[in-house]
């Protein structure tokens, strides 16, 4: 992927369909490394992803590539917010569909797993997976369904920090990182999804999430790769 010089104050990433951000406005101190659901239950072993019967390399295969870009975002200064998908042990946050339709696959929200129940706030297979695990101070989201601002303050933490681009990375691809670069984009959000640092249950639809970003334009904003983000990740200052 092509790749555009940095320079202080005004930099872009070498993206696709567009160079991110769309203006050169990209600073340390105004973009987010947002992480989606890292958690055992999406890409560990006895978690929900795996009580599914899916392939678990497909959502692990984002682990490197986002700890290489956490270890570069925390060096240059940049806000890191970690989401988590999870419901309350009384699971009065969980609508009857979600856990009705994850019961007929075989992984009921709620029930108990080798992980603990599954899906629910303070069992192990709810929590961040030990590579990619928070440092305190860095915000972490929980959020009851697929998009990070349904039901957060996610977008008043963003407001009051005075961040408005979001590089997206974590799991799935299809189903949280897509919801939440949508629900990013339609608040004004310059968003940024990066390619191998995310992963879905199926290949296909990874593919077909990251395809439907670029359409019109850039629809939902821009797709560029691991390596990209982090060269750029070096060049910015405050
Ligand atoms: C799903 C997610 N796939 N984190 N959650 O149920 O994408």
């Amino acid at each position: 992927m092509m790749q555009a010089p940095v320079t202080q104050g005004f930099s872009q990433i070498g993206a696709d369909p567009y160079p991110w951000p769309f203006d050169g406005d990209f600073t340390a101190r105004n973009t987010a490394l947002v992480i989606i659901d890292m958690q055992t239950d999406f890409c560990g072993v006895g978690g929900y992803v795996d009580a599914m019967g899916y392939d678990l390399s497909l959502t692990r295969a984002p682990i490197g590539p986002i700890a290489a870009l956490l270890a570069a975002a925390r060096r240059a200064g940049t806000t890191v917010i970690h989401t988590r998908e999870g419901h309350r042990p009384d699971l009065s946050d969980l609508p009857d569909n979600k856990r009705w339709r994850s019961q007929r696959i075989g992984a009921g929200i709620g029930d108990p797993g080798p992980c603990g129940r599954i899906l629910v706030r303070g069992e192990p297979g709810w929590e961040i997976i030990p590579e990619l695990a928070p440092l305190p101070g860095e915000p972490v989201i929980d959020k009851p369904g697929k998009g990070s601002f349904c039901a957060t303050d996610l977008e008043l933490l963003l407001h009051t920090r005075g961040l408005r681009n979001l590089i997206l990375t974590g799991i799935t691809t299809d189903v949280c990182v897509h919801t939440t670069m949508r629900e990013a984009n339609d608040r004004g959000f310059e968003c940024l999804l990066v390619s191998d640092g995310c992963g879905a249950t199926k290949m296909a639809n990874h593919l077909a999430a990251i395809d439907m970003v670029k359409m019109q334009g850039g629809v939902f904003g821009a797709v560029a790769d691991s390596a990209a983000v982090l060269q750029a990740l070096k060049g910015i200052t405050g």
